[in-house]
């Protein structure tokens, strides 16, 4: 397996979000990657490589110029203990911009095109540690800690060479991903996530979403109860697979957040460790080739270990 990982996105370091009017830490921060990258190091899983750098064009592909002058000039204009908060560009309180947020975030899409460049050269497994994630990321919004959507430029891009599945596991539904595809049928969303009646981003994400145009059929959405267990969510796993199956990508591009991890302190499910290998081993039996884009994931204690368990499911270690 290749891992596809730059130290780039310590850059982007908001110490705070806003959580109903109230500043918390935030979340999402440069230690996940860290801890994670540490664990996959001393696990010998995979040859690490550093990113290449890629053309704005794939970005511009399913953003607007706009927003990506807007995320590049504010970065650029802000000091090094400064923190821009919401403007027509967010979604919600969760996405602040920092001075480094831009080239954090242009680095972790090179990181999911160069993992998708070795997908499509015939790598059978590729690992892109994508800090910031991108999935809520949309076509003009950034919100819930993305800014660019790492899958979905990945999964455009590698949409050139034949059709591309992705299957987001995060635990949130990922509208920005839906949004990027819901008029496509030459690239299919499915995603397992938590009820969007209860937990974020709260209006996207419910099973009658289908897609729309020449792209309905070809999004599907399956939420499912907090508490979710292993066991129930093999289960959900298992039909979304088959969708997959059956839309017979040439590629597949997993979505992977690790805050459906049984002790995550924001959200909610109930997956283990063992859990996460068990996942992987029914993915990697549809046998196809397969970028795994990092999403989200907030238990930073054990990250390493849900990373190390889960990628350990593709590689019979
Ligand atoms: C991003 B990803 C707690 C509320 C924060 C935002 C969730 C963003 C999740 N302070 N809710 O999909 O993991
Ligand atoms: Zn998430």
């Amino acid at each position: 397996m290749i891992i596809v990982y730059t130290d780039a996105h310590a850059q982007h370091n908001p110490p705070e979000e806003i959580y109903d009017g109230t500043r918390e830490p935030y979340a999402e921060a440069a230690q996940r990657a860290e801890n994670i990258i540490s664990a996959l190091r001393d696990s010998n899983i995979g040859e690490i490589i550093e990113p290449e750098n890629y053309d704005l064009q794939h970005i511009l592909r399913i953003h607007q110029p706009e927003y990506v002058d807007f995320i590049r000039n504010r970065s650029a204009g802000l000091g090094k203990d400064e923190i821009l908060f919401p403007s027509y560009f967010m979604s919600d309180t969760y996405a602040p911009i920092v001075h480094g947020t831009y080239p954090a975030a242009v680095r972790a899409v090179d990181a999911a095109l160069s993992g998708a460049e070795k997908v499509a050269a015939g790598e059978p497994t590729v690992y892109a540690l994508c800090r910031p994630p991108g999935h809520h990321a949309e076509h003009n919004k950034m919100g819930g800690y993305c800014y660019f959507n790492n899958a979905a430029i990945a999964a455009d891009y590698l949409s050139e060479q034949g059709k591309v599945a992705i299957l987001d596991i995060d635990f949130h539904h990922g509208n920005g991903t839906q949004q990027a595809f819901y008029e496509r049928s030459d690239v299919l969303y499915v995603s397992l996530h938590a009820d969007p009646a209860v937990k974020y981003p709260y209006s996207t994400g419910f099973a009658r979403e289908q897609g729309a145009h020449d792209g309905v059929g070809y999004t599907k959405n399956y939420p499912l109860p907090l508490g979710t267990n292993d066991d129930q969510y093999v289960t959900q796993l298992t039909v979304a697979l088959a969708d997959i199956a059956q839309f017979d990508p040439a590629y597949l591009i997993v979505s992977c957040g690790f805050d459906t991890y049984v002790d995550d302190p924001i959200c909610g499910f109930g997956i283990t460790v063992p859990g996460y290998r068990v996942i992987a081993e029914q993915i990697h039996a549809l046998g196809l080739s397969t970028l795994i884009v990092q999403e989200g994931g907030y238990n930073i204690e054990h990250l390493g270990e849900m990373a190390t368990s889960f990628l350990g499911g593709f590689i019979g270690t």
